[in-house]
């Protein structure tokens, strides 16, 4: 279903298969459980065909995906020229794979770049495009590639697939959980899927700088009864006080959403950079914050969107009289 459109870059995928013997697999930068267990399944799966295979990421990988099987193989720097062919995962967009900039020759390479991935995209960029916005993650995806093209999926191979699919659906409570990625799941339980660690170290572990950063942000929450709108932000300064990253946040937007009467949340971070960050998250049927966010250039889903403006983040006091 997922890959009815996909034949023609199928075939073109499959002949790069035939063709070459090794094959350079990245992930985007701010590496997160889809990009990762898509790279490390592909990765394992094509080895099992007796291709050579590097799995690289310009960013390091987050402690919290460390337990992904093969994940001490990734690596950071390559030779060009060690690779026929590379395979990104996840992304589309150039500018998310730093390599680009750290290896400018690769911008002129002849080498194919496919590209697997379920976001949305009018890049002109790679030569295969393996691409449904329609699926919930890339592993979703991958997985239906494996078995269309006979690979096996050993347990490893199932634990990464359903890794990405897990992070990306936010452990099956995201709007984008469907039948369809319920069905793969079972599936890839009954291949192996070793699932209690991916619950744990996705959803379960949380270290306490990021606990009180997140204190902090839902002490800071305003809730608007005349908009209905729930807002908290997070200045760039409170980020550095935990020690932590944007990535840190992850998450929160659903928490403070979770707020019965608002009709959507705007969690706002300051980033080093001089931009604010929007996050907005629904859980009303009637509300599209994906018309909200391109009100503000930016754009996303209709219950989780997001923009970026120019600025600082500051709170206003407003006095009124109700
Ligand atoms: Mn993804």
């Amino acid at each position: 279903m997922l890959l009815d459109h996909l034949s023609n870059e199928l075939a073109k995928f499959q002949e790069v298969l035939n063709q070459n013997q090794r094959f350079l697999v990245v992930s985007h930068n701010n590496p997160d459980g889809d990009t990762l267990g898509s790279n490390l399944a592909i990765s394992m799966g094509l080895k099992n065909l007796g291709k050579q295979v590097t799995s690289t990421c310009y960013d390091k990988i987050p402690q919290k995906l460390e337990f992904l099987p093969e994940s001490q193989n990734i690596v950071q720097e390559f030779l060009l020229e060690d690779f026929d062919a590379l395979i990104i995962m996840d992304t589309g967009a150039k500018h998310l794979v730093s390599h680009f900039e750290m290896y400018p020759e690769l911008n002129r390479t002849k080498k194919p770049i496919i590209i697997i991935d379920h976001h949305y995209s009018v890049e002109k960029f790679g030569d295969i495009k393996i691409i449904n916005s329609k699926a919930t993650s890339t592993t979703s995806l991958l997985f239906e590639i494996f078995k269309k093209f006979n690979w096996e999926v050993t347990p490893k191979i199932a634990t990464c697939l359903l890794n990405g699919i897990y992070t990306d659906t936010g452990s099956f409570m995201h709007s984008n959980t469907n039948v369809f990625v319920l069905k793969q799941a079972a599936e890839l339980g009954r291949l192996g899927a070793d699932f209690r660690p991916i619950q744990i170290n996705n959803f379960k572990r949380v270290p306490t700088n990021k606990l009180k950063l997140i204190g902090e942000v839902l002490s800071n929450i305003e809730f608007d009864p005349k908009t209905r709108v729930l807002k908290s932000g997070v200045p760039y300064e409170t980020l550095e006080k935990y020690n932590a990253g944007p990535n840190d946040l992850d998450g929160v937007s659903d928490l403070i959403c979770s707020y019965p009467e608002a009709s959507y949340s705007v969690l706002y971070t300051e980033n080093a950079d001089g931009k604010v960050k929007a996050s907005l998250r629904t859980r009303k049927e009637n509300i599209n914050v994906a018309k909200i966010a391109e009100n503000f250039g930016g754009g996303g889903h209709t219950k989780a969107a997001g923009f970026r403006q120019h600025g600082r983040l500051q709170k206003r006091v407003i006095w009124d009289i109700v």
